[in-house]
């Protein structure tokens, strides 16, 4: 059975005073429609005046909302793919008016979204290990202490992990979050071999009984190649410790840095594998749909969104949600 990391009562720990809009829905609403806004106008605007009068479909109609999608931020791998399953459609008879075209994009846009559950199914395995990766502040240590807020408020006992020993300010920022969140720390000096950090911190979540460990990691460029074995170590180091760790390997992606997101998810899979992805800082930028290439290319689950920089600010993703606001 799978486990939630919210739950609608949640209560929260934190000391900050959120935003009653966000908290509400409202807010959270407008931060997607921010974040995703090319994408609502794609589907909704520039379509809709695209089929506005016309009764049928053909090889114009097709080129303009080839032009249209390749044009957005979908990427154009995926805007190929839409457009090849649409002239397919066509062929088969199975769209014969505009509106059936707009119908269906929309349905393959949240189909190629709404492929897994965002859950974590930590009831099977104890402790969940979940190691968080990515480039240099794409939002990684407070998406962590997001999510440490979350299990802790569900009564979870969590272990904060600083395998990020690449910097002394790394290990003290998630230092400081562990205080403010309540929850226990594994650290070692600055400058210490990650790996030893995530032994140590195997063996302590054994003893602690901890329920979840949450690994925090340093942000490496996904083109160093060293960097990555680095990472790939620290994965066999705990598997052979733990069977099935890492559980969860969680890559954060910034949403401000639109298509470049897609060549550091599928590099970071090549080398790790990643199950499920992260998209911060929505609350700031329209560049949200490189999301949809993403899922589809690498069929990657977006576990959770960043909206803002508070404890408060993550929720998990909402496929149905994300194509609601784009009507
Ligand atoms: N607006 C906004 N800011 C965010 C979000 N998530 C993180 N940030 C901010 O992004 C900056 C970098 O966040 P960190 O969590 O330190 O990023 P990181 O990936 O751990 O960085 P490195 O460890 O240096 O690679 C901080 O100023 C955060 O407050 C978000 O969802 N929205
Ligand atoms: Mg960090």
């Amino acid at each position: 059975m799978g486990f939630s990391l919210f739950k609608k009562d949640t209560k929260n720990k934190s000391d900050t005073q959120p935003d009653e809009n966000q908290t509400t829905g409202k807010g959270l609403l407008k931060s997607l429609k921010k974040g995703l806004a090319k994408t609502h106008e794609i589907l909704t605007i520039r379509i809709d005046d695209l089929i506005l009068g016309k009764k049928e479909i053909d090889d114009n109609l097709i080129e303009e909302l080839e032009e249209i999608l390749i044009t957005s931020d979908l990427g154009v791998k995926t805007a190929h793919t839409l457009i090849e399953q649409v002239q397919a459609m066509v062929k088969r008879g199975e769209a014969d008016k505009p509106e059936l075209v707009k119908k269906y994009l929309k349905d393959s846009i949240y189909h190629k979204l709404a492929t897994v559950e965002n859950t974590i199914p930590i009831s099977d395995n104890h402790p969940f290990v979940i190691i968080v990766i990515g480039v240099n502040g794409t939002g990684k240590t407070t998406t962590i202490a997001k999510m440490a807020n979350n299990y802790t408020s569900l009564g979870k006992k969590v272990l904060l992990v600083a395998a990020d020993t690449f910097r002394a300010a790394a290990i003290e920022q998630l230092e400081v979050w562990s205080k403010r969140i309540d929850c226990e720390i594994i650290k070692q000096d600055s400058g210490a071999d990650p790996s030893a950090v995530v032994y140590d911190a195997i063996k302590a979540a054994h003893n602690r009984n901890s329920d979840i460990v949450i690994i925090d990691t340093a942000g490496r460029m996904h083109t160093k190649v060293n960097l990555m074995e680095e990472l790939k170590k620290i994965k066999r180091t705990m598997a052979k410790q733990l069977a099935g760790a890492p559980h969860e390997t969680l890559l954060v992606l910034d949403a401000t840095t639109g298509q470049n997101a897609l060549s550091q998810a599928t590099m970071f899979n090549e080398a790790l594998e990643i199950s499920g992805l992260v998209l911060t800082k929505l609350d700031g930028t329209a560049k949200g749909g490189i999301v949809i290439g993403i899922c589809s290319a690498l069929n990657i689950p977006l576990q959770y969104i960043g909206i803002g920089e508070q404890i408060d600010d993550l929720r998990p993703f909402d496929a149905e949600q994300f194509i609601d606001v784009t009507r």
